[in-house]
Order: structure tokens, then sequence, then C-alpha cells
């Protein structure tokens, strides 16, 4: 049905408790972010498969998913990170597991040690996984590194062009209101909700 075959699907548990592929407990919903999404070929669906797995609609959103069910869930730490301690540090780079994996970056990987987080004169840039559930995020910025005042928009900053979105993760730019008044420090608070 389609190419990506070597991809992984982001299935949200697909052996199950069992840790069994291909028994009753699977659960083969669609992580957001999977490339199966929206990735299949309707036209080639069998005549009558107006239902997934689940009879559920076939078809939603831009195009069929590929796999037995169609849509998907949000994606949270312990489904994409079964198994590994949201405060650990997998990777060693002084970042813990759960802000990597809240920037949309992969904890067992080398991500940047500003996971995204940029600063410029008049801008700042950061990335963020896209309607995790499990996710609690704000902006603070600080004249002295000791008091922390979470950043508001209209106030200090304004949104001069929509997030870009893509494989599960949000980019946005921020034009901050008044750059030169004062040294300002900016940081990211990611704290799981859970
Ligand atoms: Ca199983
Ligand atoms: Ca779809
Ligand atoms: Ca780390």
């Amino acid at each position: 049905m389609s190419s990506s075959s070597d991809m992984d699907p982001l299935f949200a548990n697909p052996s199950g408790p069992d840790l069994i592929n291909g028994t009753l407990d699977d659960d083969l919903r669609l992580l957001q972010s999977s490339p199966a999404i929206d990735a299949g070929n309707g036209p080639l669906l069998p005549e009558g498969a107006g239902t997934d797995f689940l009879n559920q609609p076939r078809i939603t959103g831009i195009e069929v998913d590929i796999g037995a069910i169609e849509g998907f869930i949000p994606a949270t730490f312990a489904l994409l990170h079964p198994g590994l301690d949201p405060n650990g540090d997998e990777n060693h780079n002084g970042v813990s597991n759960f802000a990597e994996y809240a920037t949309g970056h992969d904890p067992r990987s080398s991500p940047p040690s500003n996971l995204g987080l940029h600063v410029s004169r008049d801008s700042l840039t950061y990335q963020i996984r896209e309607n995790a559930s499990d996710l609690s995020f704000r902006l603070q910025r600080s004249t002295d590194l000791k008091t922390w005042m979470n950043l508001a928009e209209g106030v200090d900053f304004i949104k001069s062009e929509p997030a870009r979105s893509g494989g599960g993760v949000e980019y946005q730019v921020l034009e901050l209101s008044d750059p030169l008044s004062t040294n300002l420090f900016f940081r990211q608070v990611l704290e799981s909700n859970q």
C-alpha cells in the first residue's frame, strides 16, 4: 500500500503487556507523528471498507492511514519511551530524558544541548512536542538568574508568524517586544504533569 515500510510506524504498544506481537493485548493505535498517518492510498481500499478495525470511519484526516486502525493518539513519554525514567539522563549530557522528549528529541540520541532554544537580539525560537498530553511548558525570563518571570504574550513578545510543525514537533518564533532595554536571560521550563 505504500513504500514507507522501513520506518517505525510508532504504534502505541505493538506487543502489549504480554510482550508478544500479534496477540489480543497489542495496542496498534498510531501515535501522533507516526509516518503511517495519512500515508495510505484511499482508492486502493477494498470495496466496502468503510470502517477500520475498531469500527470507526476508515478515512479521517486527509488520507487513509497505513495499518488496521485509523487516527492517532497523542504521544506521551511513557508511550514513546517505555521503560525509560523521565528524570534519568540516558545519553549522559546533563539534560533529563523528559526535557529531551518534550522538545521533540530522542533521549537516547545526542540532541543539541540547547534543545532547539535560540535567542537573538530581537527574537526567540523554540521547539516543543506537539499536543503531548503529559507536558506542561512555559518560557521564563530573568535579569539576575535568580528571579524568573513567565513570558507573557503581548507584553514580552508577539507571535509574528504561526508555528510551523513537522514530525510531531512544533517550531515557534517569538518576536521580543523590548529586546535592548536590559540584560535578559531566558529559559524553558519543561515539566511532566503526570
Ligand atoms: Ca501482545
Ligand atoms: Ca488518516
Ligand atoms: Ca539527556
